[in-house]
């Protein structure tokens, strides 16, 4: 027994709810005022078991125009639409727009059914379904059948039957093998049993006694009992209207649009990527940063939309946009939407959810944005697989939330992530999924990293672990950088001594702290005058290399300050020179050689570097043989 959702269609007062009412001798109308006006202004629901055993759950939308909102509210999870046309009315305002939803929500299946047919002459009711006929080509309803009846004296109702059973042996069922996702339309208290919430389960299967979370409103809960089409059930499944029975909820916690879960799967997100096309007869066009309304499921919210690559969309035309919502949604790779204005609420178009958590994308690599985007409309499960999981770069992305990204079967999911790992698209560490085109420039930036800590730091054995991650600057998941590490391991590009990395050739300099300050003191009591890189070896007993090599590592340390290869000179005693040469200059202008060589009471063979150091500085400037301050 297949589990199929019908949701009728069409303009007010056409008859949608008095025929579910003859086919199913259920009043979806349910509300008091509902009763009095002789209007559907919610939701209605009734089941019809059909002849060759598939069960039918059937959702009653309101035609009313000022209720669209209502209507999309309980169009989002139909496979068959029964689109609903008095035969004495013909085609409407509303049954145009419910049409063009539907087909933008891509409703898999359809039929026309011109009611009242009691009313009109015969050669009338022929005029209408040819009209109607015409209306339907070019849509998705082009080849479904029209069957005229009347819900009044019951005339033709079982052909309708008969044709309801054909087209849902020809419908594919929603996945019983999905996560369960379960929008919730209504939610209400039942004396002795408290809150309860009733929607189309979409996909999965739910239990009594199933542990369960409340989307986006993180709220974890317990399912008590469950009823389906007005039956007590121990498990409902996907495609079933379902009523649940929830522990520990107060009724003013939940509200339409939250969605009942498996936890561990589903993220909320506001910002999402989308395909987007505007209807032929949208009453206008949108440009990038519209305020707009968005609809998925029995879900809504306000935002804006921005269009990628593009300023402006004409009616007619599609896009690849932006949205960036106000609330938080559930929503899936495949989710089919609807967008409308945000004031006045006009149905503009809608589309195809593409990348459920994305960020802004940049100018410069729009084209790239773009392309993917190609992708992951039209491209294979596999290929858009890669592609989220690459958007989340080294951080990575749970099997879980890959499985909770894509409205698709899971085992084909998983499948397809197996064989992404197989062919080292993907790796696997634990449930975590990597791209793999982004590890190689991991391995590199560490290398180069520890290579220059070697550098900075020639006494140290090497690069804390720890440091590495706060250097890296990505947004990085520990488990890629120990796999990454363990690799160049591996490969003998880094070798580990307790937590630190070093590069295997590295050898640690002798601790010479004791040598550098003898050095330092060396050149702070040598002032203007102090012992070269050369005179060092022999004043202090160490070799040539270590004179040079600790000359350098304390100009890196700021300890003395580098003039030329040869001369270095404590911090203190170039400031105090530095500051007599400036005074000297804003007094007199200029300076000769041999006035600086006093000044700084050193020797010519100092005087002329540190005179050279000092314009490198742009402090000063050569004028013929004087120097000046620089202007
Ligand atoms: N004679 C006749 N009257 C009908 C038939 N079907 C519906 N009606 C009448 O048409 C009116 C509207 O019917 P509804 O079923 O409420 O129409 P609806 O499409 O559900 O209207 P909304 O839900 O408000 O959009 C009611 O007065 C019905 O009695 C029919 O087959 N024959
Ligand atoms: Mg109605």
């Amino acid at each position: 027994m297949k589990y199929i959702i019908l949701g009728t269609a069409g303009h007010i007062d056409h008859g949608k709810s008095s025929l579910v009412k003859a086919l199913t001798g259920i009043d979806p109308d349910r509300l008091k005022e509902e009763k009095e006006r002789g209007i559907t202004l919610d939701l209605g629901f009734a089941s019809l078991d059909l002849p060759g055993g598939n069960r039918l759950g059937i959702v009653d939308v309101p035609g009313h125009e000022g209720l669209i909102k209502n209507m999309l509210a309980g169009v989002g999870g139909i496979d068959i639409v029964m689109l609903v046309i008095a035969a004495d009315e013909g085609i409407m305002p509303q049954t145009r727009e419910h049409l063009a939803i539907c087909d933008l929500l891509r409703v898999k299946k359809g039929i026309i059914v011109l009611t009242k047919m009691d009313m009109v002459e015969k050669d009338w009711l022929e005029l209408i379904q040819d009209e109607v006929r015409e209306f339907a080509k070019g849509t998705f309803l082009e080849k479904s059948p029209i069957v005229s009846v009347s819900s009044k004296t019951s005339e033709n109702l079982p052909e309708l039957v008969q044709e309801l059973a054909r087209l849902s042996e020809a419908v594919t069922p929603k996945s019983v093998n999905g996560i369960l996702r379960l929008p919730i339309d209504r939610v209400f208290t039942m004396k002795g049993f408290g809150t309860v919430i009733t929607g189309t389960l979409l996909s999965g299967t739910i239990s009594t006694e199933q542990e369960v979370e409340i989307l986006p409103k993180n709220i974890k809960t317990k399912i008590r009992g469950i009823q389906s089409h007005n039956q007590s059930v121990a498990r409902s499944v996907a495609g079933q209207r379902t009523a649940v029975n929830l522990q520990g909820v107060d009724k003013d916690q939940l509200t339409r649009g939250d969605t009942v879960v498996n936890a561990g799967f589903f993220k909320p997100t506001k910002t999402f990527d989308a395909k987007l096309s505007l209807l032929n007869q949208a009453p206008r066009g949108l440009r990038t940063g519209a305020r707009i309304r968005f609809y998925n499921t029995t879900q809504e919210a306000v935002g804006r939309v921005t269009l990628l690559g593009k300023k402006e969309l004409e009616p007619g035309q599609e896009a690849y946009v932006q949205f960036r919502l106000e609330q938080l949604l559930i929503i899936q790779h495949g989710d089919r939407y609807i967008l409308r204005f945000y004031s006045p609420m006009e149905t503009l178009g809608g589309g195809m959810v593409l990348n459920p958590h994305t960020r802004r994308h940049k100018q410069n690599t729009m084209p790239e944005s773009l392309e993917n985007l190609r992708v992951l409309e039209t491209g294979s499960l596999a290929d858009g697989i890669v592609l989220l999981v690459a958007g989340k770069g080294l951080a990575g992305m749970e099997e879980n939330a890959i499985i909770g990204s894509i409205a698709a079967d899971k085992n084909e999911i998983t499948t397809a992530i197996s064989s992404l790992v197989q062919k080292k698209a993907l790796l696997r560490i634990d449930n975590l999924m990597v791209n793999t085109d982004n590890l190689a420039v991991l391995e590199n930036k560490i290398i180069e990293l520890v290579k220059k800590y070697h550098h900075d730091n020639p006494l140290k054995s090497g690069l804390e672990k720890e440091q590495l991650n706060g250097l890296l600057r990505m947004r990085l998941s520990p488990k890629v950088l120990n796999l990454v590490i363990d690799g160049l391991i591996k490969k003998k590009q880094v070798e580990t001594e307790s937590t630190r990395l070093r590069i295997p050739t590295f050898k640690v300099a002798k601790d010479q702290s004791a040598i550098k300050d003898k050095i330092v003191e060396a050149v702070k009591k040598g002032g203007s005058q102090p012992p070269t890189r050369e005179e060092l070896p022999a004043l202090l007993h160490i070799t040539d290399k270590d004179a040079g090599d600790l000359l350098k590592l304390l100009a890196r340390e700021n300890s003395i300050i580098r003039i030329n290869d040869s001369l270095y000179l404590f911090c203190k005693t170039l400031e105090n020179i530095k500051a007599d040469l400036k005074k000297h200059l804003e007094d007199k202008k200029e300076i000769t050689m041999s006035e600086f060589r006093d000044l700084a009471k050193t020797s010519r063979k100092f005087a002329v570097p540190l005179m050279e150091y000092f314009d490198s500085q742009k402090l000063t400037q050569r004028v013929g043989d004087k120097r000046v301050l620089r202007g």
